[in-house]
């Protein structure tokens, strides 16, 4: 799953194709480096974001999913919105990635459930502007499998099937990086709640901290490129579905060597 940010602010590409046009090239280029699918975002959800309000984010959207589909493009849609998901999906868009697992739009799930639509739902405790103050686990990895696992049941009970659904841990996301490598030794064990798996380790900011110089400055996010692919082959080892990456190319490669190593007499 290659990333289309049309933000000017994601820490982990903002500015770089703000407008429709470069954000349709950037997704095209995705799709030759071997993207099966492509990620379309209108709000940052780094931490510490604030919000952007609903027209602006489907202005920043609308034209760059209608381009990508319209090229052939399966689009997936980020938001937390049901109005702009619903757009998006007039638009040609065929998942919806909502990060707030449904919690931050009442209309989100039943939306889900009408339309019948893919949906990632992300495990997360709340808006991003202030998640990192309830990255507070005793046991990170039960707690999150009992909370995806509260989700996908509000989903159900919204009237969404449980086949539509595809489970995300929201590494970085109200997780401190101990948190994020923690649930990463442990994708297996995600990836048996019985639903596919999307992992986004891309660029994050636990792999900054990994990567820091000796003066302790973090990595810049595009410098992480390696290491996201790294964990590529780690997540398609544990039987992830997808990885959600901003650099295609490497991670396309490093999904062939997994399923080399996977598949006998390789
Ligand atoms: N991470 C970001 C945004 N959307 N969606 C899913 N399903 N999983 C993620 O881990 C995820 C996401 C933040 O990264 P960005 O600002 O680079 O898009």
């Amino acid at each position: 799953m290659g990333v289309v940010n049309v933000t000017p602010d994601s820490f982990s590409d903002g500015g770089d194709h703000a407008d429709a046009d470069s954000a349709v090239r950037h997704g095209l280029g995705l799709l030759s480096a071997g993207a099966d699918l492509l990620d379309v975002g209108g709000e940052s959800t780094r931490p510490g974001a604030g919000r952007v309000p609903a027209g602006e984010e489907r202005r920043r959207v609308l034209p760059v999913v209608a381009g990508l589909a319209a090229a052939g493009a399966v689009v997936s849609v980020d938001t937390t919105r049901a109005s702009v998901a619903q757009a998006a999906l007039e638009a040609g868009a065929r998942l919806v990635n909502d990060v707030s697992g449904g919690r931050a739009d009442p209309d989100m799930l039943p939306l889900v459930a009408q339309t019948a639509v893919a949906y990632v739902l992300m495990h997360g405790r709340g808006p991003s502007v202030d998640m990192q103050s309830r990255a507070s686990y005793d046991d990170v990895v039960a707690e999150v499998r009992v909370e995806l696992l509260a989700r996908l049941e509000a989903a159900e009970q919204a009237g969404v099937q449980a086949d539509q659904v595809l489970l995300d841990p929201g590494l970085g996301f109200a997780k401190a990086p101990r948190h994020s490598w923690a649930l990463l030794r442990a994708l297996d064990e995600l990836a048996g709640l019985g639903r596919p798996l999307v992992v986004g380790a891309s660029r994050k900011g636990f792999l900054g901290e990994l990567l820091a110089g000796p003066d302790g400055r973090l990595r810049p996010p595009k410098e992480r490129d390696h290491a996201s692919a790294a964990l590529t082959v780690v997540a398609a080892q544990a039987g992830a579905w997808a990885v959600r990456v901003h650099e295609v190319a490497a991670s396309a490669d490093a999904v062939r060597v997994a399923a080399a190593l996977a598949r006998e007499g390789a």
